[in-house]
């Protein structure tokens, strides 16, 4: 089993729904097993502005699944999610972006490892450094890349215990129903 870390973010519609449905998708892979959490965040958009706030957090999985097999892991799960790839820079329903897989650096058309914009991204490293600050990028710690870059234009909103519990709770009224 291989440790990788996932990004989400969503900032169309119902946002923290669509982290937790990301979540419980993610979960149903008998591949993965969801290890622990960040916080969520609302975050100012970075790149375009002029688009709505996102919910972003990062969460920490065991896997069995390859690099390649967990991409498309996290492709489906946009996909089942209703996300369009339109605007490459623009509003989304939901992310599940492969950050990191070990330590492994891995470049092709398909996929690039480590993410190759996570170590400039606040709303990446702030919650990242929650989980797993010792983790190296590029031979400097999360911690001090996401001390370095600050948390301007990020409001955490719900722990991972909070987030946790939603997730129980909306787990058990759909079983009653
Ligand atoms: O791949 C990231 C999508 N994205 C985000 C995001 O997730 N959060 C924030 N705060 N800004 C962003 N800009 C883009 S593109």
């Amino acid at each position: 089993m291989k440790t990788a870390y996932l990004g989400l973010g969503s900032n169309l519609g119902d946002r923290l729904g669509r982290l937790v449905e990301a979540l419980r998708e993610l979960a149903v892979d008998p591949a993965i097993s969801l290890l622990c959490g960040s916080s969520v965040y609302e975050s100012t958009p970075v790149g375009v502005l002029e688009q709505p706030d996102f919910l972003n957090m990062v969460v920490q999985v065991k896997t069995a699944h390859p690099p390649l097999a967990l991409l498309a892991a996290c492709l489906a799960v946009e996909a089942r999610l209703g996300r369009e790839r339109r605007e490459r820079w623009g509003p989304r329903t939901i992310d599940v972006d492969l950050l990191a897989y070990e330590q492994l650096h891995w470049s092709d058309e398909r996929l690039v490892l480590p993410h190759p914009r996570m170590h400039e991204r606040g709303f990446v490293l702030t919650p990242l450094a929650e989980i797993a600050p010792e983790f190296l990028l590029h031979g400097e710690s999360v911690r001090i890349l996401a001390a370095r870059i600050g948390t301007v234009g990020l409001r955490p909103i719900l722990t991972w215990n909070e987030l946790s519990a939603l997730i129980h709770q909306r787990k058990r009224l759909a079983n009653e129903s």
